[in-house]
């Protein structure tokens, strides 16, 4: 076959995917896939050759080329699909008016900013609900992550970033890092639909003012800033600024899901999964256990959900190839239950261990009242304040947006700082909950080296910190959740240099567990790039022909 039939046949196949997708939403239907794909009735244990666990990023990689493959392939998320417009004709609802659809399970949003001017004005009631985000609480941190056919994609700032190639390889020593950046990486930012603002457009936009200012603030302190690549179609955004397109992220859509623009997912690699006629998805189906029977066969609990988060129905699964893709947190989670519940006992004492917070750190700064930030914002970041290569305080900050239609001269930022600090998850017998053992200690850690840089650029704008951001207490550091868990089942210690989970042939991890808690940018370029080497190693080496 040419390349270009095979082209053609690849978007026919993709189109067919966005197709299943959209009428399954319309039917209301939990199980996803082209007929051929759901042809077989469920059974009392349902079997498939592979079953993948969690639709983000890991898990999407796995399911597309699993069926590239022609592998029959199950996907189990615990989310929603997201692609039935509710009472207002949209699908997700804006940051500003917040609804059910928000938040997962939550009588009231839990926003990143809890207070403006210390007033109790972000969060709001809601219904509980499946809703898009969920912000999950451990001891001393808590951690946002996206629930839904997409995972983290529905629900994040879309920032598409590739490391610094020798802080990769610091990472992932036993990583061929020419190949990553010769293969893995491109392959993965071309099927993620990465692109890039133009510049011109970047200087002259209202949209952008606030972005232009936190730029200047950094070079009177002497920092440098870079443009980052996102996948929010930047056309769309301009037709959007033209009045030409619906608004999205001119219209304050981010963390409760975008309702144009984004290429999440469930628009790129689960489609085109999907595509393939040998992918199907189950939803709201969350995995309570994994096991494996004498013969070598894998086997899954999972719980179905209504609405209410009412167990339905317990399902029972099998299959010779089990992907984990249920993020830091879902594939850590079953991983040590697992292990010390006896139902995969062989697994390595290093599961669970290797987990950081990349070194997330929020805050707010406050401009003089000539350097506005200007009334509209667009909700992707587009810049970074890269000071990774200053070797006393390593730190690359994210200028955010904080669209909140009136001029309010607050810079945010999201900061990743090089914390070495690693917590570890643990299963607690008396409860059966898996804990995480990170500490404020900890993140004291990331605060200084994010204090350390802000300092700076207070010291030569003199400006000074927001101090009314984060709760009444006037907190300036925002340390107490990260955007970015990473870790907890890592490349090379739990895993071979694959992510075959070491003790258990067959048994695979595709996540952000995989990575050692720090990366230095925001990860889902990573997760997605090293998902595909992953696949093309397991499908040349781990399958029956
Ligand atoms: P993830 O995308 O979290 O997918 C895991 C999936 O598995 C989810 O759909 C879960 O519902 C599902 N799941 C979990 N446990 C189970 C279970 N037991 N049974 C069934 N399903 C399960 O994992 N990263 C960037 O690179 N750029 C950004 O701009 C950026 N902004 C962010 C903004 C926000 C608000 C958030 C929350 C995250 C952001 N991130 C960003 C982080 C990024 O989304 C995250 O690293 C990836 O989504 C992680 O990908 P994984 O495949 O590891």
């Amino acid at each position: 076959m040419t390349a270009k039939l095979m082209q053609r046949q690849l978007s026919r196949r993709h189109i067919l995917g966005v197709i299943a997708l959209q009428t399954a939403a319309t039917a209301g239907l939990t199980r996803i896939g082209l007929e051929s794909a759901h042809a077989a009735e469920p059974e009392a244990v349902e079997s498939a050759p592979a079953i993948v666990v969690g639709s983000g990023y890991g898990g999407a990689v796995a399911a597309l080329r699993l069926g590239q493959a022609g592998v029959r392939t199950l996907v189990l998320e615990m989310g929603r699909l997201w692609n039935t417009a509710g009472g207002d004709g949209k699908v997700f609802c804006s940051t500003t008016a917040p609804d059910q659809r928000a938040m997962w399970f939550r009588t009231r949003t839990e926003a990143p900013l809890a207070t403006f001017l210390w007033l109790d004005v972000v969060n709001k009631p809601i219904d509980p609900y499946p809703g898009v985000l969920d912000r999950v609480h451990y001891d001393a941190m808590s951690v946002y992550v996206g629930r839904g056919v997409g995972g983290g994609s529905l629900v994040n700032g879309g920032m598409a970033v590739t490391p610094l190639k020798s802080y990769f390889a610091e990472q992932f020593p036993s990583v061929d890092a020419d190949e990553m950046y010769g293969t893995y990486f491109p392959r993965a930012r071309a099927m993620l639909g990465v692109n890039t603002i133009d510049p011109a457009w970047f200087e002259s936009t209202e949209w952008y003012r606030f972005a232009r200012t936190s730029r200047k603030a950094a070079a009177n302190a002497g920092l440098r800033t870079t443009f980052v690549p996102n996948v929010y179609d930047f056309g769309h955004m301009q037709r959007e600024a033209a009045g030409t397109a619906t608004r999205s992220a001119l219209a304050g859509e981010v963390i409760y899901g975008n309702n144009e623009g984004k290429r999440s997912l469930d628009k790129t690699y689960l489609a085109a999964a999907l595509g393939t006629g040998a992918v199907t998805i189950h939803t709201r189906e969350k995995v309570t256990s994994v096991g494996r029977s004498g013969d070598g066969t894998y086997l899954l609990t999972a719980d179905r959900i209504d609405d209410t988060g009412k167990v339905v129905e317990t399902k029972s699964y099998s299959c010779t190839y089990l992907f984990l893709g249920g993020g830091s947190l879902g594939t850590s989670e079953l991983l040590v239950r697992a292990r010390d519940t006896g139902t995969l006992p062989d697994l390595d004492p290093s599961v669970g261990a290797g987990w950081g917070t990349n070194g997330n750190t929020m805050l707010g700064r406050a401009n003089h009242v000539w350097d506005t930030v200007g009334a509209d914002q667009a909700t992707m970041p587009v810049m970074g304040i890269d000071d990774w290569a200053n070797t006393a305080n390593p730190v690359f900050a994210e200028i955010a947006p904080l669209p909140m239609g009136f001029e309010h001269w607050i810079s945010l930022y999201l900061a990743i700082t090089k914390n070495p600090e690693r917590a570890s998850f643990t299963y607690d017998s008396s409860t059966g909950a898996v804990r995480l053992g990170w500490t404020a200690a900890q993140s004291a850690v990331s605060v200084a080296m994010a204090k350390r840089l802000f300092d700076r650029i207070n010291l030569a704008n003199l400006t000074v910190y927001r101090h009314d951001l984060f709760g009444s207490g006037g907190k300036v550091f925002a340390d107490d959740f990260t955007y970015h868990p990473l870790g907890g089942c890592v490349l090379g210690r739990a895993t071979d240099d694959y992510g075959r989970v070491k003790g258990y042939p067959r048994l695979y991890v595709t996540d952000g567990a995989l990575v050692p808690g720090s990366l230095g940018v925001n990860p889902f370029v990573t997760i997605t790039a090293l998902a595909e080497r992953t696949m093309a190693r397991v499908l040349a080496e781990d399958t029956a022909p």
